[in-house]
């Protein structure tokens, strides 16, 4: 009897990265960092001498070397695309900066209805410069897929209510629970605005999108599911047969995890504090990213190799495993420690 065999297209869609994020079989488990490209790198403090970072995410050229500085070190499966969350709230009409050593910094918060009129629908003029640098990247990239990504409606709403970052989201849970309606109105406009964003980075030639809701943990089930998965839901679903990976991430999710894939993930991303294994039973079939600990690698050697491997044997129990941090690395991470991470997943987890 014949023997069936599913044909690996050439390129990006045959990548082991791609195959994870779909339960299909892969010659190792593919491995990459969120914020690879960053603080980390020497090449990269380099290139960002006297360029703020709204301005240089603005510039097709810089992100893409930026973006290829953590492929070429690191031999990473898969690039991520140099922006930032807050990059389409600006296209939209927000005013705001992205401050060094403090993060997104809003001029005039977000806090009541008229407020809303400050965010207009985004169309690819308004984000040209992600269009453009996707282009470049797909072409100098080759078989190595390229992830595209945007902010979920919470984590965008949550630094535009407060005006930056915050540790309690004090006036984000005020609106949530106290004008809900303005919340929901307000929420529905950033996922118009996200699944916009998103669709010019798929139409450019990105191979999977990541939806970043980093901060949804700060939220119980109930009020996620109430106040925020609508939300989330009508940006992956708006992806739904766009044919790239989605891919949904957040910290300190372990019990929203169920409620993240459900939301429209093929993948979803898990954090430090979640065993992949005990997060693939209660994810439905679902592939997993994750999930070492970013301090671990501040470890001896023997320490990151022994969690690094225990992360693998877990992974194992999801029909798809991404090896990635629990969340970004870390400035002050060594980068070489990375790239020894990196062949360390390779050839353990080599079939
Ligand atoms: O690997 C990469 O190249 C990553 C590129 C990237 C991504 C995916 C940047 C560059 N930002 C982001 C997404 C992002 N931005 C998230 C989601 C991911 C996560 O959870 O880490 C969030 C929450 C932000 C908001 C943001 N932007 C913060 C966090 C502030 C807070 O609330 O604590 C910060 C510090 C920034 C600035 C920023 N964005 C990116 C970089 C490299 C930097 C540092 C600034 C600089 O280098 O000048």
């Amino acid at each position: 009897m014949a023997r069936v065999t599913t044909t690996t297209p050439a390129g990006p869609a045959g990548s082991a990265f791609v195959r994870a994020c779909r339960g299909q079989d892969v010659p190792h488990t593919p491995v990459w960092f969120m914020r690879q490209a960053g603080r980390s790198l020497p090449e990269y403090r380099k290139i960002r001498e006297g360029v703020g970072m709204l301005e240089s995410c603005r510039r097709p050229e810089l992100v893409t070397e930026i973006t290829l500085q953590p492929v070429r070190r690191h031999g990473v499966d898969a690039a991520i695309l140099f922006s930032d969350i807050v990059v389409p709230l600006a296209a939209a009409g927000i005013d705001l900066d992205i401050v060094a050593g403090t993060g997104p910094v809003i001029a005039d918060p977000v806090r009541a209805r008229e407020d809303l009129d400050r965010l207009r629908p985004i169309t690819v003029a308004d984000v040209s410069f992600v269009d453009e640098a996707v282009r470049l990247l797909v072409k100098e990239l080759g078989a190595t897929p390229l992830i595209g990504f945007a902010g979920a409606p919470f984590t965008l709403a949550s630094y535009l209510v407060e005006g930056g970052p915050s540790r309690t989201y004090t006036r984000t849970k005020a609106m949530m629970y106290g004008a809900p309606q303005l919340w929901h109105d307000l929420c529905a406009r950033l996922a118009e605005i996200t699944l916009a964003f998103l669709r010019v980075q798929i139409d450019a030639g990105v191979s999977a999108v990541q939806l970043f809701d980093s901060w949804a943990g700060a939220l119980s089930e109930a009020d996620y599911r109430r106040y925020v998965l609508p939300h989330s839901a009508s940006v992956l679903g708006g992806l739904a047969t766009a044919g790239v990976p989605r891919i949904h991430f957040g910290v300190g999710t372990a019990l929203l995890l169920p409620a993240m894939g459900e939301a429209g993930a093929d993948v979803v991303g898990v954090d430090w504090r979640t065993p992949l294994d005990r997060a693939a039973a209660t994810l439905g079939g679902r592939a997993v990213q994750g999930n070492l600990d970013p301090a671990t690698l501040f470890a001896p050697w023997p320490v990151v190799e022994e969690q690094a491997r225990r992360v693998l044997a877990e992974g194992r129990a999801a029909p798809g495993h991404v090896f990635n941090l629990g969340h970004g690395v870390l400035p002050e991470t060594d980068p070489d420690v990375l790239t020894r991470l990196v062949d360390l997943v390779h050839t353990a987890s080599a079939r």
